[in-house]
């Protein structure tokens, strides 16, 4: 503590540089093109210890804190795991003490807001900044001149190429600095620091006005801030323009350059840039900051190739969040040839060194000349520029990371297998259980002391409590109170009533076809059937509540919306079983509801088709909570299958070997599963029924997906085995008991999952920088 103090004063005196003893600490810089950081008032009253006594003070003056923090605005400048993942490291890392800034763009529009109007879902633009954000600081004397366009001009200079780059268009680039402060210190505040866009010089519309030029005046102004205008909400699906190109480009010529800029002032030279800097890209949107560093080592600092990229690779580690074969960016070369030329150089430059080595290392592999290279027919492979041009590449979860070696990235593994590593994500339990879950953190310290927040393996010792009958009651009254605070949200949210008693089963993510939300539908569906064809034949009571958005161009995701919603009224008006069913869909899913969504979970649903999902972090933010999870083995799943035992977690369906076997073997058909399950059959015609479905054929993309095009993600091939399993975890939710024992036991085993485990790994194994905190 006292030695970030004396840090903090001594970065403000004149320091020696020279004297190692003096070198800063090694700065990590998160360079991501989403960061989902939700709310953050809340979070600083807890980091800076004044929750309390900022309570009472406001108490004085009749004001509610709880009503005051519903005030503050939902920063959602991400579309969902990859930005809130973003987000929980800079917390842990602002925790550990290691000086790690986030860089990222300071989108006008930030996520859309969903309404949804007669059952579908409708977008409406996020205006996140109308009312001014209280946390940041705009620094105008630390914008950055972007350039992009024009040509570049070649010249031989005793011997030395020198590049210039002529007729750009410029465009500025302005931080605003958001204050990420340390749990337990506020001695120590990071910064996240976003970019907007803006025209270079407000004389220069004026001129165009003053010549009557009004249209050109202002289109170059909405032009230039077009750039950071939108949050692109394609979660996983590549939209292949030339803005989100030059997004990219914007927030990391915009970063690199103001690191290099500090170190400069602070080093000299950047001959030894990778030691005290490390750059980490989030999956592959911020990769140009590969060819961009190597412009700036090359160009600006007349630096050799050799030395150049070996300071780019030692200072540059990625990680791939998907392996989805659509969300693996790719942009036709004449697009980025036109919008970055001398970056596209540089690029090809790349390319041609990597040929030519991978010509003398492997000269008779055909395979890997085909896979590997980062220009192919005309397309620029960014994931093959990341793989490249860093020293570190690692997956999400241990299953993801084999995938990636075994398989997407399997000709890289061969070459580079060096630079892998697993990196299992993490979720910050400071903000998923401390604040957003007070009653059970509450009852957590009164069992086993406050360590538990700054060391979440402490979470172990509650397994000192699972025959303890008097905890485990509190635990139930607990989960009872968070179920009741959700049910009171519904009731007044949507006036639909539901049962505190129930089942909460809870399902709440971005809507998509892998992660089957529709095989949670055809069970819904399948129990309704059942109940009113034999009103004994389902016990105890559920509700099934949904949440999530769709990307707006994703029809079939938003048939799925509208199905939830069809499906719903259904249920919820049939007097025969309205008693026993319920369901509901959470409009707006965003971080600040997840934060009342999660506690108030019994089940957690995981289902994706197996080897789909990287990681997933809500399965690990419902475990804390109290919540068992239900799922396939996929992403995380397996780790947390691994940390509870297969006694404390449902787990059914096709492995992702089976997959894979049925994929390349062509195995599987869906029809056979229709045909071979009544109960199915039935379901899946009712999806195209009149008498069912209101609006006739609304559905039918959806029972085509599942029938005509064969079931791309297996949901006919798991829905037995789901009913099953889903079926003994009612039962084990009816024997109160030893599901209140699994809940505990999955909260004990949760710590592993704190992104304060995540980003110690991170620290050591990749940006190679010490933890001042408990290292
Ligand atoms: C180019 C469009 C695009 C946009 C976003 C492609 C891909 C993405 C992300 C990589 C998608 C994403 O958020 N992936 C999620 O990352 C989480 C954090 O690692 C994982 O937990 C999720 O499993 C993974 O889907």
């Amino acid at each position: 503590m006292v030695l970030l103090r004396e840090e903090i004063s001594l970065s403000r005196a004149f320091i020696n540089y020279a004297d190692p003893k003096n070198r800063p600490a090694k700065q990590v810089y998160y360079f991501s093109m989403e960061f989902l950081i939700g709310k953050l008032l809340h979070n600083y009253l807890i980091n800076i210890g004044i929750q309390d006594i900022v309570a009472e003070g406001l108490e004085e003056l009749n004001i509610d804190l709880q009503e005051l923090l519903a005030q503050e605005c939902d920063a959602g400048l991400g579309n969902g795991g990859l930005g809130r993942l973003a987000a929980c490291f800079l917390d842990s890392m602002a925790f550990l003490g290691i000086a790690g800034h986030g860089n990222g763009i300071r989108y006008k529009y930030g996520l859309f807001e969903q309404k949804i109007v007669n059952g579908y879902q409708t977008e409406v633009a996020d205006h996140w900044l109308k009312n001014g954000y209280p946390w940041e600081v705009r620094k105008p004397d630390k914008s950055v001149v972007i350039k992009y366009k024009g040509k570049v001009r070649v010249e031989n200079i005793n011997d030395r190429l020198v590049f210039h780059h002529e007729n750009y268009e410029p465009v500025l680039a302005v931080p605003y600095d958001i204050p990420i402060v340390s749990y337990e210190n506020p001695f120590l505040v990071n910064n996240l620091r976003l970019w907007s866009a803006e025209p270079l010089s407000s004389e220069l519309d004026l001129a165009l006005f003053n010549q009557g030029n009004f249209t050109q005046a202002l289109s170059n102004k909405s032009e230039v801030e077009a750039i950071s205008y939108i949050l692109y909400p394609e979660d996983s699906n590549l939209a292949g323009r030339e803005l989100r190109l030059k997004q990219e480009y914007f927030f990391v010529a915009a970063g690199l350059a103001t690191i290099v800029r500090n170190y400069k002032k602070n080093h000299g030279s950047l001959r030894d840039f990778s030691q005290g800097v490390s750059i980490h890209i989030n999956d592959t949107h911020p990769a140009l900051c590969i060819p961009e560093l190597m412009r700036i080592l090359i160009d600006e600092e007349g630096m050799d190739w050799e030395e150049s990229w070996n300071i780019t690779v030692d200072a540059i580690s990625y990680t791939n969040h998907t392996i989805m074969p659509e969300a693996l960016e790719k942009w036709p070369l004449d697009l980025f040839r036109n919008l970055l030329p001398r970056i596209t150089m540089i690029i090809e430059e790349i390319d041609r060194r990597f040929k030519e080595k991978l010509l003398r290392r492997f000269f008779n592999s055909e395979e890997l000349f085909r896979s590997t290279p980062i220009i192919k027919e005309g397309q620029i492979y960014m994931a093959n520029l990341a793989m490249i041009g860093s020293h570190s590449v690692n997956g999400v979860a241990k299953l993801h990371t084999e995938i990636l070696k075994k398989h997407v990235f399997k000709d890289f593994h061969r070459i580079f297998g060096y630079k892998f590593t697993n990196l299992t994500n993490g979720v910050n339990h400071r903000r998923f259980l401390l604040t957003a879950n007070p009653l059970l953190s509450e009852l957590i310290t009164e069992g086993i002391g406050p360590g538990w927040k700054t060391n979440a393996g402490e979470l172990a010792e509650l397994h000192r409590f699972k025959e303890d009958s008097a905890f485990l009651d509190r635990l139930a009254q607990v989960k009872y109170q968070n179920k009741l605070r959700l049910a009171e949200i519904i009731a007044k949210g949507q006036g639909i009533q539901i049962d505190p008693h129930s089942l909460y089963d809870v399902h709440v993510k971005r809507i998509h076809a892998y992660k089957r939300q529709l095989l949670n539908v055809l069970k819904v569906m399948d129990l309704y059937n059942r109940l009113l064809a034999d009103p004994g034949s389902v016990q105890g009571t559920y509700t099934f509540i949904f949440g999530g958005k769709a990307a707006p161009g994703y029809h079939y995701a938003k048939s799925i919306i509208k199905l939830i919603h069809v499906i719903a009224d259904k249920i919820n008006q049939e007097p025969r079983i309205k008693e026993q069913l319920k369901v509901v869909f959470m409009e707006n899913f965003n971080v600040s509801s997840a934060e009342r969504i999660y506690p108030a979970a019994d089940l957690s649903e995981q289902i994706s088709t197996a080897g789909k999902e990287a990681s997933g972090t809500g399965n690990m933010k419902f475990m804390m909570n109290g919540a068992l999870t239900i799922g396939t083995l996929d992403g995380a799943n397996v780790e947390i299958r691994e940390a509870v035992g297969e006694d404390h977690i449902f787990i059914f369906g096709l492995t992702a070997e089976e997959i894979l076997a049925h994929n390349l073997n062509r195995t599987y058909r869906s029809w056979d599963e229709y045909h071979a399950n009544p109960r199915l059959e039935n379901i899946l015609e009712q999806l195209i029924s009149k008498q069912f479905m209101e609006n006739d054929g609304e559905f039918r993309t959806v029972y085509d997906s599942l029938l005509l095009y064969n079931d791309e993600f297996f949901v006919l091939k798991d829905f037995a085995a789901y009913m099953k399993t889903f079926g003994e975890a009612a039962d084990r939710y009816a024997a109160q008991e030893q599901w209140l024992r699994s809940s505990l036991h999955n909260i004990a085993e949760s710590g592993v999952f704190s992104t304060d485990r995540t980003i110690r790994e991170y620290a050591h194994q990749v940006w190679r920088v010490r933890c001042r905190r408990m290292d």
